[in-house]
């Protein structure tokens, strides 16, 4: 599918220092290899829903590796998908009586200008879950020769419980642990927090006839009134989640790739068995580094769709709010931190970007040159986005250079400065 509309990003002069970030599933400081391409998957939205502000802040923290990417002159392929079938796509759809498809394509449309207004960079490849089924089917047919995986019978339906049909087929997790993937590699988990997130995201712990409680579906046999795709030799279905995200990331990037990503709520078991899938299909691990970002939440609570309790981006836009003071709030919070959304936050960021732009023109070329060298080095620094701005509020605060150059003379890299390297639209 089409992603959005490319901004032009301004280049600056000099180098960057070397990028350190913080690997997850390394559980600590790590650096990327320091040449050559770089890919990042990041994992994309379930579009039963608008963008609220944990999504926005988690694509905005994967806008900030890749604008630093970019700033050290690296060719960066850059892949998300969308999961445009998923069950709770298919729950809203229902529970609305509107078309699964015209759901999905609907806020799907809405996300693209969500990020477009934000100033998110788009990826390289922007890929439906839906599109990536022709490539799945081969792959889970190939773990089931190789014994990797498995098929589950069905069972009569018990009272108060669904029917389940013959064929539903499961990853098996202890058997294709191997030097490239064993259980617990991303997450760093035991098993009792693997089980409790398991069951709350997704996973199916109880289904009778699985090999081990944790393994995960691969591919869901046709359900009446579901829609479903043709399967070849496993019939017809639909695939399970994490299967999704590693074709589409193998697809489009070499294996390893340099970042997967996403918000940590993906940890486990998503990003677990992203990785497990990819390395019994080809021996590779997925990714040399996982980073992920904290979650945002509101009065208490994380956002989340299921829940309800949103901030939206779209809102706030049709309300009429600058999409930068948007793009501030989210820039102020470090992106591996848990944190709430609040009104005041916004006012500060409103504040905050109404003195950058008031100084700019004052600014001076030496000024700017040393904003550069501040912003740099923050953002290299496992991307201190507050920390950035923190150097920002110095500049907007100090008196203007008044033995440098001319005042305005600045003006022009202080806004480039900030537009490559934290996306933030000054002029
Ligand atoms: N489609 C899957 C990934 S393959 C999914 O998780 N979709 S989502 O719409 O629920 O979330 C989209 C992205 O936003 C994911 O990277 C997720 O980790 C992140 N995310 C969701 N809720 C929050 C939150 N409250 N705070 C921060 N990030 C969040
Ligand atoms: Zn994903």
């Amino acid at each position: 599918m089409h992603a959005w509309s490319a901004p032009r990003v301004p280049t600056l002069d000099g180098t960057p220092p070397a990028l350190r970030i913080h690997d997850s599933a390394r559980r600590g400081p790590a650096v990327p290899a320091a040449e050559g391409p770089v890919g990042l998957y990041v994992c994309g939205i379930t579009p039963y829903d608008a963008t609220h502000m944990g999504h926005a802040a988690t694509y905005v923290a994967f806008d900030l590796l890749h604008r630093q990417w970019l700033d050290a002159g690296r060719e960066v392929t850059y892949v998300q998908n969308v999961t445009d079938i998923d069950d709770p796509l298919l729950e809203r759809a229902r529970a609305t009586g509107v078309d699964w498809r015209a759901l999905a394509t609907e806020q799907t449309d809405l996300f693209r200008a969500d990020m477009a207004a934000l100033n998110v960079l788009p990826p390289t490849f922007y890929v439906g879950a839906v599109e990536s089924i022709e490539w799945i089917v081969p792959i889970v047919e190939d773990l089931l020769a190789r014994n990797l995986a498995y098929r589950v019978p069905g069972r009569p339906g018990a009272p108060g419980e669904a029917a389940e049909p013959d064929g539903d087929v499961y990853f098996d997790a202890a058997a294709a642990a191997s030097a490239a993937w064993t259980l617990g590699d991303v997450s760093g988990y035991g098993r009792e927090a693997m089980l409790e997130f398991f069951a709350e995201r997704g996973g199916d712990p109880e289904r009778p006839g699985k090999r081990d409680a944790l393994d995960p579906l691969l591919w869901r046999v046709a359900r009446d009134g579901e829609p479903n795709w043709e399967g070849d030799s496993l019939g017809p279905g639909r695939p399970g989640w994490h299967i999704e995200c590693s074709v589409i990331a193998r697809r489009f990037l070499p294996a390893p790739f340099t970042v997967q990503g996403g918000g940590s709520d993906l940890v486990f078991p998503h990003h677990e068995f992203s990785a497990g899938h990819a390395a019994a299909c080809d021996g590779h691990r997925l990714a040399e580094h996982f980073m992920h970002t904290g979650m945002v939440g509101l009065d208490g609570e994380k956002m989340s769709k299921s829940r309800g309790n949103l901030v939206l981006v779209s809102r706030l836009r049709h309300a009429g709010e600058d999409p930068m003071a948007v793009r501030t709030v989210l820039l102020g919070q470090h992106y591996r931190t848990d944190w709430f959304w609040t009104a005041e936050l916004l006012d500060q960021a409103r504040r905050r970007l109404a003195s950058w732009r008031a100084r700019l023109a004052t600014a001076t070329l030496s000024e700017g040159a040393g904003l550069v060298a501040s912003l740099r080095e923050r953002l290299a620094d496992d991307l201190d986005a507050p920390g950035a701005l923190a150097a920002l509020d110095d500049w907007a605060a100090g008196a203007p250079d008044r033995d440098g150059d001319a005042p305005g003379s600045g003006a022009q890299l202080v806004t480039a400065a900030a537009d490559a390297l934290l996306g933030l639209r000054l002029a």
